[in-house]
């Protein structure tokens, strides 16, 4: 049976913060490491028996999430303010991200802190791995979908790649939440039209042809968006009927664990609805303050503003 749409919004933000979650516990490692732990999906799945803690993904995520549920758009002052409610530098930011976060806390002129920082913008993955919501909101207009994702990301990327990899996992969320069916040929040919770049077209084209995991690495599991953003995209096609393979691919890749298996999971969970995240995994996320249950009211949250626009 499919997942009602309200399922599917309580998939895609807590398997955005599921994925970030146990990926974060293997943040920086090599793929030989983890492939060296763990057999298979199974076997990293099951290795959880307390608590996962997610990290900026799902911080700066659920800020995009409140803020479209309160506005019904992006708007980047209204944006910038749900971030700083968030703001727990611990949470392992970026460098950049922390920078102009900082500035935005104490009220100084974070744009220019942004340019000082990286002349041109942040290519950074930031801005594509809490852009789901944007996805799930805008899932009937890609026109809308994309011009609302560059928008979010605006606020810490700039840089051109930065944007499009956020639009991009929006455009492959919307997509996910609504196909009953998945077909991985329409799924990429989709994206393509909608792709600006050759970087991001080229990365679009070899994800297309995938057939196996081993297939993945030339990817790349950077924290760079051209480094991870077709990567989570590739990683969901592979396994999609699958939410916990769809996140260990990520992860069997090493590097930017969290970032990939939380792109993913929310494409996944997009897709497949919260039942089919295995509840050992969802019942050792987090809980406080805004945790497991707090994810769940906000999906609920977004998704009824989504109906009652
Ligand atoms: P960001 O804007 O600081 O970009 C991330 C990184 O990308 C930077 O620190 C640079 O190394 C590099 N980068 C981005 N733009 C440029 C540029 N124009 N020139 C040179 N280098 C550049 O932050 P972000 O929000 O994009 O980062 C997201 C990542 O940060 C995610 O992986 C997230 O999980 C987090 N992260 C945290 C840690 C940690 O310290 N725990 C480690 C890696 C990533
Ligand atoms: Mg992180
Ligand atoms: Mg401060
Ligand atoms: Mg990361």
């Amino acid at each position: 049976m499919n997942a009602s749409l309200q399922d599917r919004f309580r998939g895609c933000l807590v398997g955005l913060a599921v994925g970030d979650a146990l990926g974060g516990r293997f943040e920086a490692q090599s793929a030989d490491y983890i492939g060296g732990r763990f057999a298979n999906t199974e076997q990293l799945i099951n290795y959880i028996t307390d608590e996962i803690w997610y990290t900026d993904d799902t911080q700066m995520a659920i800020g995009v999430a409140e803020s479209l549920a309160d506005h019904g758009e992006i708007i980047e002052d209204r944006l910038c303010e749900s971030f700083v409610a968030n703001y727990m530098p611990s949470r392992g930011y970026g460098r950049g991200a922390r920078a102009v976060l900082d500035a935005m806390e104490d009220g100084d002129d974070y744009q220019a802190v942004a340019a000082k920082h990286f002349p041109g913008g942040s290519f950074g993955n930031g801005a594509a791995m809490r852009v789901a919501p944007v996805g799930l909101f805008f899932r009937d207009d890609p026109h809308i979908a994309l011009d609302q994702s560059r928008l979010s990301a605006l606020p810490t990327h700039l840089h051109p790649l930065g944007i499009e990899g956020a639009q991009l996992v929006a455009l492959a969320v919307a997509h996910a939440s609504n196909v009953e069916q998945f077909d991985r040929d329409a799924f990429f040919a989709h994206l393509l039209e909608h792709c600006k770049s050759s970087e991001y077209r080229c990365k679009l084209e070899t994800a297309a042809q995938i057939q196996e995991p081993s297939e993945l690495v030339p990817l790349g599991n950077g924290i760079e968006a051209l480094e991870s953003v077709t990567t989570a995209i590739a990683c969901f096609a592979l396994t999609p009927r699958s939410y916990e393979d769809t996140i260990a691919n990520a992860i069997f890749l090493g590097g930017d664990t969290d970032t990939i298996a939380a792109m993913a999971g929310s494409i996944a969970g997009a897709h497949l609805g919260v039942r089919s995240i295995p509840d050992v995994l969802l019942n050792n996320l987090e809980e406080s303050p805004k945790g497991r249950s707090y994810i769940l009211e906000l999906a609920d949250r977004l998704h009824s503003a989504y109906t009652n626009r």
